[in-house]
């Protein structure tokens, strides 16, 4: 049985009197739901905060974001030491956001994928192709390159400590949903790239969906065999849309 997954991604949205309301609901939400794998990916200057506020709970957290460099003189960056340094657990690397806003090519993904690792925290690998590669019909072209670049670099084993999330660009923040059958032909397809690399660790591999997932669309996506759960962007910013969303995780 593959664990599963539901994980916040907050964005650039909040601030501190935001966010505590916005954890103590979902704390006091999610706390029957243990054994449950439940994440909230906050900005960076709240990461302490939500440390604080986590702790002894059965929610854990993650950043949005990581430099791929070690240490030294990078103005503005963040290393995955400086995370680890505060019990982060996962950093999602490789967002359609910062992929196409920031530049972030594979390369650079695979590089942050391999520093998250290297500090023993779950990186959490975004892949997803834009609506006018969907519809050229290289959807599985697209993500199979996204996911090389990574296996070439780390090797296909590595992803026995990661978690996928695939997140068509056409979904996110649209609220236009990939259908449960899209979905879960993209993620059977992510599964049997990776076998082809190492059946054991394809098995075992959570892979989430993510692009408009809410509280209404979250146990149809949830019940396909290969969606493993779900990393929720808008939905996350409200307490009982996300509970909900926890909730809908069998
Ligand atoms: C996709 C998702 C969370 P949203 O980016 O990563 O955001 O749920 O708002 O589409």
């Amino acid at each position: 049985m593959r664990e599963k997954l539901v994980a916040g991604n907050w964005k650039m949205h909040g601030n501190q009197a935001e966010n505590k309301s916005l954890l103590n609901a979902v704390v006091a939400g999610v706390a029957e739901l243990r054994g449950k794998d439940i994440a909230v990916c906050a900005p960076y200057p709240y990461l302490s905060l939500v440390q604080t506020m986590l702790r002894d709970t059965n929610i854990v957290w993650g950043a949005q974001n990581v430099s791929q460099y070690d240490k030294g003189a990078y103005t503005g960056e963040i290393s995955a030491a400086m995370l680890k340094d505060f019990d982060c657990s996962y950093v999602i690397v490789g967002h359609s956001e910062r992929r196409a806003l920031y530049n972030e090519d594979s390369h650079t993904v695979a590089l942050k994928y391999v520093a998250v690792q290297r500090e023993g925290m779950v990186p959490i690998l975004c892949v997803g192709e834009t609506l006018e590669q969907r519809e050229s019909g290289i959807t599985e072209k697209i993500i199979s390159e996204q996911l090389d670049a990574v296996m070439n670099m780390a090797g296909g084993a590595s992803l026995g400590k990661a978690v996928i999330a695939y997140e068509p660009v056409w979904a996110i923040g649209t609220g236009k949903t990939a259908t449960p059958q899209q979905a879960q032909e993209v993620h059977e397809f992510i599964r049997a790239r990776v076998a082809i690399q190492n059946a054991e660790e394809a098995d075992n591999l959570v892979i989430l969906y993510g692009g408009s997932v809410k509280a209404n669309n979250a146990a149809e996506l949830f019940n396909m065999p290969d969606i493993d759960g779900g990393l929720i962007g808008g939905a996350s910013l409200v307490a009982t849309e996300f509970i909900s969303i926890c909730q809908a995780l069998q």
